[in-house]
């Protein structure tokens, strides 16, 4: 109750999820994406359905500048965040011999430079207070790398070697630094990454629904761990992709 969540890619999926979830709990979501429309909704559901304040602000992580600034604001709105949810991200599924180079550029200033950027836009005011929670979302492609994600596995296996290098900086901080590794998930990440609708055919069956993914990375909220695992045969789906 009473904390300020910042949630990036909070205009769908999961990161809508956990807004509504949050503030059904009394904490102050603060949502961030591009689409300021969709937040703007969002926002204004919230606020109908709860006692919390929800804020929006429109960001794109890939840029540095609106980033800093955007935090900037934010701390002179609210003073203090409290939790950090780094949920941007996107992804396409190629070969690497027909992934473009621009794409996998765009995956990693998204996935990985955009989460560096937020984390280090929240940290020294987590520092100075000596609590606060980063919560990055990463992805079973960051530590099971399967075909036709190249780029997409390797920006996540860079999320989780950046996450597992600032938890041990961080150790004795007052600030947990935890990981979530989701498989697929039901949620419009796959208009994008699957154009073919060949990898969501192989694995519907076994996709999550982003109601429950949140409802996990809400505990993790609650029980701040390193990694947030989902169950095993949640990957199910991953590994009859390579069959
Ligand atoms: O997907 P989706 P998910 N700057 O497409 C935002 C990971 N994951 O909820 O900017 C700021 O509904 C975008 O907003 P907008 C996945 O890698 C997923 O599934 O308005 N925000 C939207 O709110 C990602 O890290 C699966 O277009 C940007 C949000 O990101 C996270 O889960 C499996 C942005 C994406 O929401 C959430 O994805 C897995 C930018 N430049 C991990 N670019 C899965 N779905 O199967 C995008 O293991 N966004």
């Amino acid at each position: 109750r009473n904390k300020n969540i910042v949630i990036t890619g909070a205009s769908s999926g999961i990161g809508e999820q956990v807004a509504l979830k949050v503030a059904q709990l009394g904490a102050r979501p603060i949502l961030m994406a591009r689409s300021a429309e969709k937040l703007k909704e969002i926002a204004e559901q919230i606020n109908q359905q709860t006692e919390v304040n929800c804020l929006y602000y429109q960001l794109d992580v890939s840029d540095m500048e609106q980033v800093k600034a955007v935090f900037e604001e934010l701390f002179q709105e609210v003073g203090s965040i409290d939790i950090l949810l780094n949920n941007a991200g996107f992804g396409i599924f190629d070969t690497f011999e027909e992934a473009s180079l621009e794409d996998i550029e765009n995956m990693f200033a998204v996935n990985v430079l955009g989460l560096m950027g937020c984390t280090k836009a929240v940290l020294p005011e987590m520092m100075k207070k000596s609590s606060g929670h980063i919560i990055n979302v990463a992805s079973q492609a960051g530590k099971l790398a399967t075909p036709k994600s190249s780029g997409y596995a390797a920006s996540k296996h860079a999320v989780l070697g950046f996450t597992n290098s600032i938890r041990m900086e961080l150790k004795k901080t007052g600030i947990s630094v935890s990981a979530v590794n989701p498989g697929p998930i039901a949620t419009d990440f796959f208009e994008q990454a699957d154009k073919s609708g060949n990898y969501v055919k192989s694995v519907q069956k076994f996709m999550l629904h982003s109601e429950k993914v949140a409802d996990c990375i809400v505990q993790l909220m609650i029980h701040p761990k390193r990694e947030l695992n989902l169950p095993w045969w949640m990957n199910l789906g991953s590994v009859l992709y390579l069959l």
